[in-house]
């Protein structure tokens, strides 16, 4: 089925050789394994310094060929997708590849009669209804760009990024349910609205039947539009013919500035790379049900729920909830319910869950489960052994996958039962990957036992090729920081068996429960309530969402009520940015610590708020060393 799947230690080893020595070769071979309309005319085309990064160059094709048209000889009736509700006796959903086929087709008609083009840009805002993944392959058919924007992000966020990108096109739902809540997802975009001009049409599908206002001459309803292209017959929808290099989708990530940016991905090269890392690191076999509890909103769903699964032809389970409702035995219930084979998560979701004891674990048939699989952020050993022994009963390899936004795909890990695993460590780069540790004056660390800042130093096919409309802070962002090298932000060590181990960021961004989050960006939205003059944001160990967000603030009087002025800048930040982003703790000071030339000293701050006060390293620099004894004192 996939005669690129690697099954053993040494095939590893040696398609990891092939892959330095040659790795045009390396990938051309893989990516005949697809189906284009024309093969490409030159494998890769790279110079970091523009930079310049080309795949496939001169190829054509659809990725939603690759997704469902090739497979319907064969799967047509197989499960794509199978789709679990929030309320557990909800029905829920098998969509066949027929059926999917089907269904993107329709949806692609819709979009080309409200008027979409190839290269026009879409915003989707949704929960996790099947809906969503054929919004987005829907999109991918036409040609047009998708920028698939979190349902928890708030309406100045979305606004941000509609703008950004200029999108024509708005997708969503009257509302979205996750848990006990009821998300007013129309109302959210309805507000986003005012300020994106550019906007001229918004498609909602209905979910929560929550009453929404629809805007004549610019709302339409999902299910009427999907009615007009009924009875025009025909449902088919050919698949727009596109180069590997035309953009795939756009996706908002956030970075060390106040703005977070546009990741771009583009047709060939993303299809091949979220196939190949899929195949191979999850050892995907035909038949199996793969379990992602990602949302389609962040990166791990479009490449691990949508694009890699659909495109293997495998059955990918879609859950709508959250893991725990209606109580913390949900997911267990859920690889009861499908027999589910692969299940890939996040260390924030599996320490939430341990802190419910064995209860709702036990009496629940995992007995299906052949393969675990972990990212978003470091997994704790704990967490690890927790993982290993009460829900693959210490017969599941566990992937600790690591890997971004921006590289499109999985970078490095262990591949299930073929090669080793260490608890906490990503273990090994996957064919293709050619990680390098450099030091602070950006001098390559070399041997095993060792630590520094992880680069690559090679293209591989599912990289970011540019930042939306701004190519000069793609290159400022990756490639300026060390001459030649990707530079991936994170710390890392390789220890004696040269297994790498990734530490966390080492620029100001955070890592909570698995969300990235700029510390610059929360300090912009701290900073737009009204009395705060100040703030300094920074990240602290919290126990289960990997990192918390520790504020300090300037304020310019606490009202009369120190507390509500803290939940009115909580309120603040849902606002700007989202929910996901409000601190956990807001401490209020009376200055920050500053060097002579204005600048925060965040190594400061950074070890009170993780407790460390002996610790603070040179003061010497400090304007007013005053300030960090009051802070101390202050410490939540
Ligand atoms: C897939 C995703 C990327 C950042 C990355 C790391 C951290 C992700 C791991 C990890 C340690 C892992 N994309 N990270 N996976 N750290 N071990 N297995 O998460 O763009 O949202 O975040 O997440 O810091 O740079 S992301």
């Amino acid at each position: 089925m996939y005669p690129y799947q690697l099954k053993s230690f040494e095939e590893y080893q040696q398609a990891y050789h092939q892959s330095v020595i040659d790795p045009e070769g390396f990938w051309a071979n893989i990516a005949e394994h697809f189906y284009w309309r024309k093969k490409w005319d030159k494998v890769l085309e790279w110079d970091f310094k523009s930079p310049n990064i080309k795949w496939f160059a001169g190829g054509k094709l659809n990725i939603t060929e690759n997704c469902l048209d090739r497979h319907l000889g064969t799967l047509g009736n197989q499960p794509a997708i199978i789709w679990e509700p929030n309320e557990p006796d909800e029905h829920h959903r098998i969509i066949t590849y027929r059926d999917l086929y089907n269904k993107v087709c329709q949806f692609a008609n819709v979009l080309k009669n409200n008027g979409v083009k190839k290269g026009d840009r879409v915003c989707i805002y949704m929960g996790m209804i099947p809906e969503l993944a054929i919004a987005t392959l829907a999109c991918a058919r036409i040609g047009a760009i998708h920028s698939v924007v979190f349902g928890g992000f708030s309406a100045q966020s979305i606004a941000d990024r509609i703008q950004d990108a200029q999108c024509s096109l708005v997708i969503t739902c009257d509302g979205a349910f996750r848990g006990g809540k009821d998300i007013p997802l129309k109302s959210v975009i309805d507000d986003a609205l005012i300020g994106c001009p550019t906007v001229k049409r918004v498609i909602v599908c209905t979910r929560t039947r929550t009453p929404v206002s629809m805007l004549k001459g610019r709302d339409v309803w999902w299910e009427d539009e999907i009615k007009q292209v009924e009875t025009m017959g025909n449902p088919a929808c050919p698949a727009e013919e596109m180069d590997a290099e035309d953009m795939l989708f756009i996706l908002y990530t956030s970075g060390s500035t106040g703005k977070p940016k546009g990741v771009v991905h583009t047709c060939g090269g993303y299809m091949v790379y979220a196939n190949y890392t899929f195949v191979n690191t999850f050892q995907y076999q035909p038949g199996e049900v793969y379990f992602c509890t990602a949302d389609i909103g962040w990166i791990t769903g479009h490449s691990y729920i949508a694009y890699g699964p659909l495109s293997a032809g495998a059955t990918t389970l879609m859950f709508e909830g959250v893991p725990t409702y209606p109580d913390a035995g949900r997911l267990w219930d859920i690889v009861d319910k499908y027999r589910v084979n692969i299940l890939y998560t996040a260390p924030t979701a599996i320490r939430s869950l341990m802190g419910y004891g064995l209860g709702p674990v036990n009496h629940k048939d995992l007995s299906s489960l052949r393969k675990l699989g972990s990212v978003g952020e470091p997994i704790n050993e704990e967490a690890w052994h927790w993982f290993k022994d009460n829900i693959g009963k210490g017969r599941c390899p566990i992937v600790d996958t690591w890997w971004q936004t921006e590289t499109g795909g999985i970078m490095i890990t262990p591949i299930a039962g073929i090669t080793p695993e260490k608890p906490g460590y990503a273990t090994l780069p996957l064919p293709g990957v050619q990680p390098i540790l450099v030091d602070e004056n950006g001098k390559e660390v070399t041997g095993n036992n060792v630590s520094g800042n992880l680069c690559i130093k090679f293209p591989w096919p599912g990289m970011l090729r540019t930042t939306f409309g701004d190519h000069e802070r793609f290159r400022k962002t990756y490639f300026s920081t060390y001459e030649g090298l990707y530079f991936t932000g994170d710390g890392c060590m390789r220890d004696e068996d040269g297994y790498y181990r990734i530490t966390g960021r080492v620029d100001d961004v955070l890592n909570v429960s698995g969300h990235r989050i700029g510390t610059a960006e929360v300090e912009n939205a701290i900073n737009m309530h009204a009395g705060v003059v100040e703030s300094a944001v920074v990240g602290y160990p919290h126990e289960i969402k990997g990192q918390g967000i520790y504020a300090f603030v300037i304020a310019e009087r606490f009202t009369h009520d120190a507390e509500l002025t803290k939940k009115d800048i909580l309120q603040t930040v849902s606002r700007i940015i989202g929910p996901i982003a409000k601190p956990d703790k807001i401490q209020f000071v009376s200055g920050l610590p500053k060097t002579r030339s204005g600048k925060i000293m965040r190594r400061i701050l950074r070890k009170i708020a993780e407790g460390e006060f002996d610790n603070l390293g040179d003061t010497s620099t400090l304007l007013e060393p005053a300030v960090v004894e009051e802070i101390k004192k202050g410490k939540l």
